[in-house]
């Protein structure tokens, strides 16, 4: 693709679409669910956009294409790569370190290499397709060296980066044995975007600490004359969208068969996650049992629908955790059910967005109690889909939805008696009270959706002042 010469070039570890096999046997391509597609569309679309990342799978030298519209760059992994940078240092080192050890990170050095490594292939690929004093936006926890990499190559650029998980605080960061060369990368973005402020304020201090710049409030003064600025932008969703499936008919009609399926009970709980050990799943199935051996609900009253997607089923721990759930679903329906009335109805599938909406139509009490989130989509999503202002929200403290929907049942996960509380006040919650939250929540989130973040983000990095835009200037490190 040596003609490419893109104006807004977006650098994520995955492509926004999946490799399927269509009707006829051929393969094709299929949009992923999920938000960032969806926010970042918009962005490609007015901007002619090129998006360059990894389909999945190994095929190697595949050619870039167009999918509706929207020019694709794949990029190819090898075994070896997909265990190292995907598998190891990104989810075996960082994620884990950067939700609050939640599990224990590894720390290994072919990891890291096989990081940098991948790292700097995508640096080198993206400066081969932008054109002149281009955008270059950066997603997330897998590229954190993109930005430095791609500044060395190609200084003309502007240069964003956005950080979808947490960025933990010194305390835990510090452990990483490659502190300072992870923080140099992202020091090569103009802007750097957090979900919530005091991750911002965490990498600020870090980059005084560990890299001895100066700094003054959200922005870092870099020994060549540039500054980069690190702030929060809490991301959204297509709130219209949601609500607009979750009031079709299809999607009416479904969620009353779900409901009929489910033996009509008086309250339906909901939990949707990817099955990750950050999401709470195990303790939440436990506290809604708990209530039911207590006596406080009755399975002919309530029933837990939890759906587990699907996710990084190459990785041990994660094998491990869907186990655990297996084996605690299992003890819990045994234990409690009664024939045709499970305790819970537990789904480890993904499914089409409709089914999604239905599902959020159908819930009562929507229960997300991950241990740290970066934002979750998912509690918006439920939001929005309540256009009729009913139903509760019960949601840890420590997901970064927690900022912005204050009006939720808001819970400590590691608190399981709380966590018991919170789901018998959100069960026999009257409706003047769950009205009165919901309409709270569902401001916020209209207001504040996808395509306001996207246009936040993007106008700030276009007014970074400095050596930028059209005017070239040499790259100066220190
Ligand atoms: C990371 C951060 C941050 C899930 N299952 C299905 C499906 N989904 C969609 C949901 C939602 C998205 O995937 C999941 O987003 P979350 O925010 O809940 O969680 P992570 O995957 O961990 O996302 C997180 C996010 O990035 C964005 O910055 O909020 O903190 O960890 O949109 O609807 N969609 C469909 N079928 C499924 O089975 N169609």
């Amino acid at each position: 693709m040596g003609g490419v010469s893109a104006d807004l070039v977006v650098v994520a570890n995955r492509l926004p679409v999946d490799r399927v096999h269509l009707a006829d046997g051929t393969p094709g391509w299929r949009r992923s669910p999920g938000g960032l597609v969806t926010a970042i569309e918009p962005v490609m679309r007015a901007n002619d956009g090129t998006w360059m990342g990894w389909p999945g799978g190994t095929d190697q030298g595949m050619e870039p294409f167009e999918d509706d519209g929207m020019k694709l760059v794949p990029m190819s992994m090898t075994r070896e790569e997909i265990e190292g940078h995907y598998e190891g240092f990104s989810n075996g080192t960082l994620w884990p370190l950067y939700h609050d050890l939640v599990a224990k990170p590894e720390f290994h050095r072919e990891w890291w290499d096989a990081y940098v490594a991948v790292n700097r292939r995508f640096a080198e690929r993206a400066a081969e397709l932008t054109s002149e004093g281009a955008t270059v936006w950066v997603h997330d926890y897998q590229m954190q060296l993109v930005p430095q990499m791609l500044r060395d190559l190609r200084p003309d650029l502007r240069i964003g980066f956005y950080l979808h998980i947490p960025f933990p605080p010194a305390e835990l960061f510090q452990q990483l044995p490659w502190r300072r060369q992870i923080l140099e990368g992202l020091l090569g973005a103009d802007l750097v975007g957090f979900q919530l402020p005091g991750a911002a304020q965490n990498f600020i201090r870090l980059v005084r600490q560990r890299v001895g710049h100066k700094t003054h409030r959200d922005l870092v003064y870099l020994p060549d004359g540039r500054t980069v600025r690190a702030k929060a932008f809490p991301i959204s969703i297509d709130a219209a969208g949601f609500e607009s499936l979750a009031r079709s008919e299809p999607v009416a009609a479904r969620a009353e068969e779900i409901r009929a399926a489910l033996g009509n009970p008086r309250k339906v709980f909901l939990g949707i996650d990817r099955l990750d050990y950050t999401k709470g799943i195990y303790a939440r199935l436990r506290a809604f049992a708990e209530l039911i051996a207590d006596g406080h609900l009755d399975v002919e009253d309530a029933v837990f629908v939890q759906v587990a997607v699907p996710s990084r089923e190459q990785v041990e721990q994660y094998r491990i955790l869907r186990d655990e759930i297996d084996r605690l679903v299992g003890r819990i329906n045994g234990d409690l059910g009664r024939i045709g009335r499970p305790a819970i109805s537990y789904l480890h599938s993904s499914y089409p967005r409709e089914e999604m909406a239905a599902l959020y139509r159908t819930a009562d009490v929507m229960v997300v109690t991950p241990y740290r989130d970066g934002m979750n989509l998912v509690a918006k999503e439920y939001v929005a889909c309540r256009f009729e202002d009913t139903g509760a929200l019960v949601l840890s403290e420590f997901a970064g939805a927690a900022d912005e929907l204050r009006q939720a049942w808001l819970v400590n996960p590691y608190d399981i008696n709380g966590m018991k509380s919170a789901l018998l006040d959100a069960y026999h919650a009257d409706s003047r009270e769950t009205t009165r939250r919901m309409r709270a929540m569902r401001r916020t989130v209209t207001q504040h959706d996808v395509a306001a973040w996207a246009d936040s983000f993007m106008s700030e990095l276009g007014e970074i002042p400095g050596s930028h835009g059209k005017a070239v200037r040499p790259a100066r490190r220190s």
